[in-house]
């Protein structure tokens, strides 16, 4: 395979003809604004932001319609007009004016504290399976402005990343934090830093954490490069009340020759199967012609023995030679979540698209996920990705379990398994940057699909990552400023 150097590849995309397209909200504009109104409530034709449906109301119904018309109702077909991504552009785009209209109309979809009647620390949150208070855990630490990672001591201590590089501990209720000395030098870069903190599963036996970041390797063309790095160590005391990193281990980096400049998409979440294995999630560093290579580690989930080392059995790239050390699933773009489902062994991971199309994918060895060719998303920019309709199975792609269009920038996730909220048991939970929600989602049975969903909270700050404490609360961890919450059984 031919790689290019980051630069020469940025080059290329921006030679890419992209003003020849249109946006999503050009083509409505132009062909569908006169009959359905320029914000979807309705013209010569009905509302589009309503919930009645002449099809099923689902992305797959909706590209239906759109391509196919309904002739009988005045519909027209615009699929010889417009190409598959272009239709399917404007199924997102009409998410995007459904969201705006609800939003609009409920700019604290649950309640947000403070505001209407729901005061902060008491307000009472009656969602559709508990019942709920909203509490702050006083922090004090030196900067606490984008906690990034939440995990727990066995003792009840909070474990806390900040992404400009502080591992700290808190006690258990909240109160001052101790700064970790000695943990890695991070490259505090776009949206890296100090990222990811996990337990060991054996942590009572071995006393291992695992905290992922940002490093650079020097500068390439007068710029700094880096890619994310890995490591396991040990948080001992230093004989005078303070907190040490000792022992430190690499678990994983990527070839330093693959560092580049870019300042996106680190990835870097940790999961544990509990049998000796880590799996890490790697972003595409904006190099997303890659992530569907085998032989680099952009977009990619590696299974690594915990020492991070390559497993001698079960890696279902081993016939690949060419193949990156670990391999197991590719085509990602920017993993924020990753984690096992209790009991069933089921790993999951959550990712972001560009606009719209945010994914919980299903992670099963060997498989690819699609990006950068498939996706339930459009650009950045307004215009559609290429030429296909995004569906994955069609182009022998695993499909996601889920989507979110438009996008809610999902972050850290948990499942719930403790015992404060008996109907939450099981349920897993996803934070969202963009919307600044908390959303709760229950997976089918087979676990390939949702069974339900659940805006908890909206507008308490970006949402960086969720936990299931020790105490059986959901921590919750918000950036700019720095705080750190905990919701809590109402009675
Ligand atoms: C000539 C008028 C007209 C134009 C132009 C038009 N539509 Fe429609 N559209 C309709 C009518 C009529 C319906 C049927 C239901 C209704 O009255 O809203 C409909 C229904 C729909 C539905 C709902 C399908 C369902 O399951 O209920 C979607 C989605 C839709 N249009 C999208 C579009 C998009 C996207 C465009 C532009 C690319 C567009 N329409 C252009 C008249 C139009
Ligand atoms: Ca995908």
């Amino acid at each position: 395979m031919l790689r290019l150097p980051a630069a020469a590849s940025a080059l290329l995309l921006a030679a890419t003809p992209a003003a020849a397209q249109s946006t999503a909200a050009k083509i409505w504009e132009q062909n569908c604004a006169s009959c359905h109104g320029a914000d979807g409530a309705g013209n010569s034709a009905s509302s589009l932001l309503d919930d009645d449906w002449e099809t099923d109301g689902t992305d797959r119904g909706l590209y239906a319609s759109i391509d196919d018309g309904l002739k009988h109702l005045g519909m027209p077909a615009y699929g010889g007009a417009l190409t598959p991504a272009e239709i399917w552009s404007q199924v997102v785009y009409l998410r995007e004016l459904r969201e705006d209209a609800e939003r609009a109309e409920n700019p604290a979809a649950v309640a947000k504290p403070g505001t209407g009647g729901v005061k902060e620390g008491t307000g009472v949150y009656a969602t559709d399976r508990a019942t709920f208070r909203l509490e702050e855990v006083p922090v004090n630490a030196a900067t606490l402005e984008r906690p990034w990672a939440i995990d727990f001591l066995p003792d009840g201590r909070v474990l806390l990343t900040e992404r400009a590089g502080a591992l700290l501990v808190v006690p258990a209720g909240g109160g001052d934090a101790v700064r970790v000395a000695g943990t890695p030098r991070v490259w505090e870069h776009g949206q890296g830093g100090l990222l990811d903190v996990a337990l060991d599963p054996a942590y009572r036996d071995n006393g291992w954490v695992y905290l992922s970041f940002s490093t650079s390797s020097g500068e390439r063309d007068g710029r700094a490069v880096g890619n994310t790095a890995f490591v396991r160590g040990r948080i001992a005391g230093d004989g005078s009340g303070g907190l040490r990193w000792e022992d430190q281990q690499l678990v994983h980096r990527p070839d330093e020759a693959d560092d580049g400049p870019q300042g996106v998409h680190f990835g870097s979440r940790f999961a544990f199967d509990g049998d000796g294995h880590v799996f890490v999630a790697l972003g595409e560093r904006g190099r997303n012609e890659l992530s569907l290579e085998t032989d680099t580690a952009f977009g990619k989930v590696l299974r690594l023995d915990e020492d991070g080392s390559v497993p001698a059995d079960g890696q279902p790239f081993a016939d690949d030679p060419a193949a990156v050390r670990g391999l197991w699933t590719l085509g990602h773009r920017n993993p924020q979540a990753l984690l096992f489902q209790p009991g069933s062994g089921r790993l999951y991971g959550i990712e972001h698209g560009p606009r719209g199309g945010d994914e919980i994918n299903l992670i099963e060895p060997g498989r690819s996920y699609g990006w950068s060719r498939y996706s339930y998303s459009i650009n950045y920019n307004g215009t559609p990705r290429g030429r296909n309709a995004p569906w994955h199975a069609e182009a022998g792609e695993t499909e996601p379990v889920f989507t979110w269009t438009p996008s809610i920038a999902p972050c850290g996730a948990a499942f719930y398994d403790a015992d404060a909220f008996p109907g939450w048991r099981g349920d897993l939970f996803v934070t969202s940057l963009v919307k600044q929600e908390l959303h709760r989602i229950r997976l089918s049975k087979d676990g390939r699909s949702v069974a339900e969903q659940e805006v908890l909270l909206r507008g308490i700050g970006r949402l960086r990552d969720v936990a299931t404490g020790p105490d059986g609360a959901l921590w919750i961890a918000a950036e700019k400023p720095g705080r750190v919450f905990r919701v809590v059984p109402a009675s």
